[in-house]
């Protein structure tokens, strides 16, 4: 079922530091790395992004006193969680999980370098302004369909496949290659809005090639 030529796997944020024993460890983390390794060969395309903080980053709870990680505070460009500090550039916690298959990646999309700006989305930064240039790289490259796997599926691979819709690309989510961090209904509300702007919910099976033996 994969247009091979046009379509691309995108492997959200797979970092230490959000795997078990990580500073900002989504629940079940680990569990995407044997999906994403198994369906990494089913395509022709495939890149990586990895959250690339700065140390003292604004997202950090540690950088406003009196504030604790999982609030939110109000930053120039709007509501921002506050997070454990995470993901610190050229720390263990910033690396990609160790059984991670990233030998056929294209590309490594660093984000959230920015000081003063977190970035969920691989395309636009959270003051929602800044691009990364994901877009125009995809597009130059004749890729339109994009395939989201990863952590956490209701921040960083939600936010990417909405802004991947907004950018007019094909989006699926490989909904067993993801778990989420679940704060309060966010993986929820974060599934509703994918629906919502015609993100395809699919699992790692569907992407099977057909089985030619079967006939028909
Ligand atoms: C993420 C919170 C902060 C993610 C990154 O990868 O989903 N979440 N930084
Ligand atoms: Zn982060």
């Amino acid at each position: 079922m994969i247009d091979h030529t046009k379509s691309c796997l995108i492997i959200i944020d797979v970092q230490n530091d959000f795997c078990a024993g990580g500073a900002l460890a989504v629940p079940a983390g680990d569990e995407v790395v044997p999906v994403i390794n198994r369906i990494i060969p089913l395509f022709d395309h495939c890149l990586l992004t990895q959250d690339w903080h700065p140390g003292g980053h604004g997202s950090f709870a540690s950088s406003h006193a009196g504030r604790n990680p999982f609030e939110s505070i109000d930053m120039d460009y709007g509501p921002q969680t506050l997070w454990p500090d995470h993901c610190v550039q050229d720390t263990p916690g910033a690396g990609f999980h160790p059984d991670l298959d990233v030998s056929r990646a294209e590309m490594v999309l660093r984000k959230g370098f920015r000081q003063d700006i977190d970035s969920y989305s691989a395309f636009y930064e959270n003051d929602r302004k800044t691009s990364t240039g994901l877009a125009g790289y995809l597009r130059h490259r004749s890729l339109e369909s994009v395939y989201l796997a990863g952590l956490a599926t209701d921040y960083c691979v939600a936010w990417s496949a909405l802004d991947a819709r907004r950018e007019d690309f094909e989006v699926f989510l490989v909904e067993d290659a993801c778990r989420a961090i679940d704060l309060e209904g966010s993986l929820d509300r974060a599934l509703g809005e994918m629906d919502r702007y015609g993100v395809t919910r699919i699992r790692a099976d569907d992407l099977k090639a057909p089985d030619a033996s079967c006939g028909g």
